[in-house]
């Protein structure tokens, strides 16, 4: 089931149901070598969400900045890959939603336990913004939050469920979005936790 949610934004429900638990395995491997951490972000906050990365390039933030690196600061070293089947189904998603040779360097694990959120931002550190971006949820629902160019305006709420992936590109490539706050909950595969991985390519 493809629902648009907006110009070339589309929701596959349940599109990663049925491999889940070979994802939630090949991203502990992952986490095995590049744990989750708290970033810290300019300003002095930390983020509520725990996060690593896997792919040349990892998404790193502290109090000078947000930025890909190839180096996890944590460990010194190198990101892990994108497990393959992982990167097969962000390149098969993409091509669903009709972006042809996606080719993502980037894959951003977010990890949420209930209070975490993710507040309305743009995502906007990628050098290539005709890439689209490929996410994937697992575990506990969240609300997703969409909303227009720029911060004003209204926000359209669904919720994210296990095994769901967002595609998005083209003119929504810079919509505000962010995730509300998790509720309580235990899900049968992940205990108290919502997983999601973003597939980008940050060049
Ligand atoms: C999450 N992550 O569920 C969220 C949503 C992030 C982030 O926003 O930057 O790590 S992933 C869905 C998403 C990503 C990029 C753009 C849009 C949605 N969008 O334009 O709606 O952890
Ligand atoms: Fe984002």
């Amino acid at each position: 089931e493809r629902i648009a949610i907006a110009d070339s934004a589309w929701l596959f429900r349940g599109y990663a149901r049925a491999q889940a638990s070979e994802i939630v395995e090949a991203v502990r491997s992952v986490l095995r070598q590049a744990p989750l951490r708290q970033m810290q972000v300019p300003g002095g906050h930390w983020m509520s969400v725990r996060t690593s990365s896997c792919g040349d390039k990892g998404w790193v933030s502290d109090s000078r900045g947000y930025r890909y690196a190839c180096e996890d600061p944590l460990t010194g070293r190198a990101w892990p890959a994108i497990p393959p089947l992982l990167l097969e189904l962000a390149v098969s998603g993409a091509a669903r939603a009709g972006f042809a040779a996606f080719e993502p360097d980037a894959c951003l694990i977010n990890c949420y336990q209930p209070g975490a959120k993710m507040g309305l931002h743009q995502d906007r550190d990628e050098k290539d913004l005709d890439a689209p971006i490929v996410s994937l949820s697992f575990g506990l629902p969240a609300t997703f939050m969409f909303g227009g160019l720029t911060r004003r305006g209204s926000v359209k709420r669904f919720p994210l469920l296990h095994g769901d992936m967002l595609v998005w590109g083209g003119p929504s490539r810079m919509v505000y979005h962010g995730v509300a706050p998790l509720q309580a909950g235990e899900h049968p595969m992940l205990g108290a936790w919502r997983v999601n991985l973003t597939f980008r390519r940050a060049g």
